[in-house]
């Protein structure tokens, strides 16, 4: 008797799991296909260690729009330009609000940051602020000397590696770099040691923050289990953060102390935000602008510092592209001093390089989430209420529809070309495109640009014993940004002449 009662509950959940599987998505009405899934599951077994992949491929059996149940959760994925530019631009009203994660969720005053709030006012306010105090033409220039005496000490820690004749990591090296650059941006001190000799405790927090909220969790697919943190992830993380503010707490109440003495200002991030909190309305206080801040260089440090590796791996793997940059630099700058930001302009073969390196790895491959705020029409299928919305820009930058020889990296076609990641053209996405594109674009494209031009205006470059350029291993990594899987190391060579 009792046997036969936990059969019949066992095959009952079964037949609703199976019902709620196979036929709700049949009821709504022209909903995105998609491939059928497992029921619990759905399709969560079908992304595999690499999802961006797996949903280009998937699309290619299921089109341009297609939709997935990850757990309990369905997900709608866009890979093509129009759909891209329908969702992204038309609708972006109602395409204003992002799922937050759970261990993004986990940070004290969540509210209080740019990436994952709802496009609100509040939202509305701190972009405004961002763009035009912040990431403007006129304070990054004032603040650039900063990032040029980081990049100096960059290039003299790779002499000690070119004199000893040693590999040097050169993602390692840019991720930390990127880190002081931020970091001199928003409160002009550096937060990771410049010598690069001690690991830094700044550094590990970030990089923890970042491999947590990188990985996948159940209670974002299952949002009914969140309450019970079933993998620890949010009690895990948040140590990072709590420890992360001590340290904004003990620099910003510093500054405010030298603020009271002298009238004197670094006219920093840090000082927009601390004039910004005594306006009224601005809504700013000590402690939402922290999460501001930490946002900042989350959202910027691992980016900028990848794309930058990602471009030494792909010269690497094509000395002639390596060459052909050297060349310019060495011309456009000469051999008697530093690259400049102000040099940028000039280099139109780097800026070429940076821009193919973000087409085919583009760090945040599947920009960051989106939620439908309401039933909507794109591409002739409906999306619903409540769904969640991705662009596959990793897809979109290789389809050969848009990119002659999609699968090669050729910065030549960049030369000349009018196309730009600023968010007008939709067959190139890496920053995204319509009100929440990248707000650090400014920075970002200074930090890289300067960063490569300068590892290579100083120093030749070549492969460790026993790697060649053809088998240098170029594998991605997926995480919350997309990684080189084997850090690519080389040996720095200063020019004999
Ligand atoms: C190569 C470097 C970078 C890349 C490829 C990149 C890419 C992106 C992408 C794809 C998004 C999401 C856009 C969307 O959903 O449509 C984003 C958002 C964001 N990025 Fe960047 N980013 C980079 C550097 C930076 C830097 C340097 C900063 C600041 C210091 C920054 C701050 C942000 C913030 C705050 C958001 C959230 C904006 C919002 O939701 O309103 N990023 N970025
Ligand atoms: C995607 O398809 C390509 C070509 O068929 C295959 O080589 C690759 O392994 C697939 N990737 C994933 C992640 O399924
Ligand atoms: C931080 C953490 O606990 N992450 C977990 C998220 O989910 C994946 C897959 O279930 C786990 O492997 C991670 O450990």
């Amino acid at each position: 008797m009792e046997f036969n009662f936990v059969l019949l509950s066992i095959t009952l959940t079964f037949l609703f799991i199976i019902n709620r599987t196979f036929f709700n998505r049949s009821r709504i009405k022209n909903h995105p296909p998609g491939p059928i899934g497992l029921p619990v599951l759905g399709n969560l077994h079908q992304l595999g260690p690499r999802p961006h992949e797996s949903l280009s491929n998937l699309s290619k059996i299921y089109g341009h729009l297609m939709s997935l149940r990850l757990g309990s959760i369905t997900v709608v994925i866009a890979s093509s330009p129009s759909t891209a530019q329908e969702i992204l631009h038309k609708n972006d009203q109602t395409f204003a609000n992002r799922p937050i994660p759970d261990s993004v969720a986990a940070q004290p005053h969540v509210e209080g940051t740019l990436a994952w709030v709802p496009g609100n006012h509040r939202w509305r306010n701190r972009r405004r602020i961002c763009s035009t105090q912040m990431f403007t033409d006129q304070k990054l220039d004032s603040l650039q000397h900063f990032r040029h005496s980081k990049v100096h000490q960059l290039i003299q820690h790779i002499k000690k590696h070119s004199l000893a004749g040693t590999p040097v990591d050169i993602g390692a090296l840019a991720f930390a770099s990127t880190l002081n650059l931020i970091s001199n941006t928003i409160f002009s001190i550096d937060l990771v040691d410049p010598n690069f000799e001690t690991a830094g405790e700044f550094k590990d927090l970030v990089w923890r923050i970042m491999e947590d909220a990188g990985k996948p969790n159940i209670s974002d697919y299952f949002p009914v289990l969140k309450r019970f943190d079933l993998q620890g992830v949010r009690r895990h993380v948040q140590v990072s953060y709590f420890r992360l503010h001590e340290i904004f707490d003990e620099i910003i109440e510093k500054r405010l102390k030298s603020r009271e003495l002298s009238d004197e200002r670094n006219g920093d991030f840090l000082d927009i935000l601390l004039d910004q909190m005594k306006e009224g309305g601005s809504g700013f206080s000590i402690e939402t602008i922290k999460p501001l801040i930490l946002d900042l260089f989350i959202a910027g440090s691992d980016t900028s510092g990848l794309t930058t590796e990602w471009a030494m791996a792909e010269l690497l793997h094509k000395p002639e592209t390596l060459k052909k940059a050297r060349k310019e630099v060495l011309e456009v700058i000469g051999a008697n001093r530093e690259v400049k930001e102000s040099d940028i302009n000039r280099l139109p073969y780097i800026q070429a390089i940076v821009k193919e390196t973000l087409r085919l790895h583009p760090p945040v491959p599947l920009l960051l989430p989106y939620v439908a705020g309401n039933n909507v029409e794109i591409g002739g299928h409906t999306i619903k209420k409540g769904n969640q919305v991705m662009i596959n820009a990793w897809c979109i930058g290789r389809n050969p529809q848009y990119w002659d020889d999609p699968m090669s990296f050729l910065p030549e076609r960049f030369m000349g070309s009018k196309i730009d990641y600023k968010g007008r053209d939709f067959e190139y996405l890496p920053f995204g495109a319509g009100r929440r594109i990248c707000p650090g674009l400014p920075l970002a494209n200074r930090m890289v640009n300067l960063m490569l031009a300068a590892i290579i205006h100083s120093y030749d470059w070549k492969l460790p014993e026993g790697v060649t350029p053809k088998n240098l291993d170029m594998t991605e990594q997926y995480g919350i940004t997309l990684k080189k899987a084997v850090p690519v190391c080389a040996i720095p060579i200063i020019d004999q002449n």
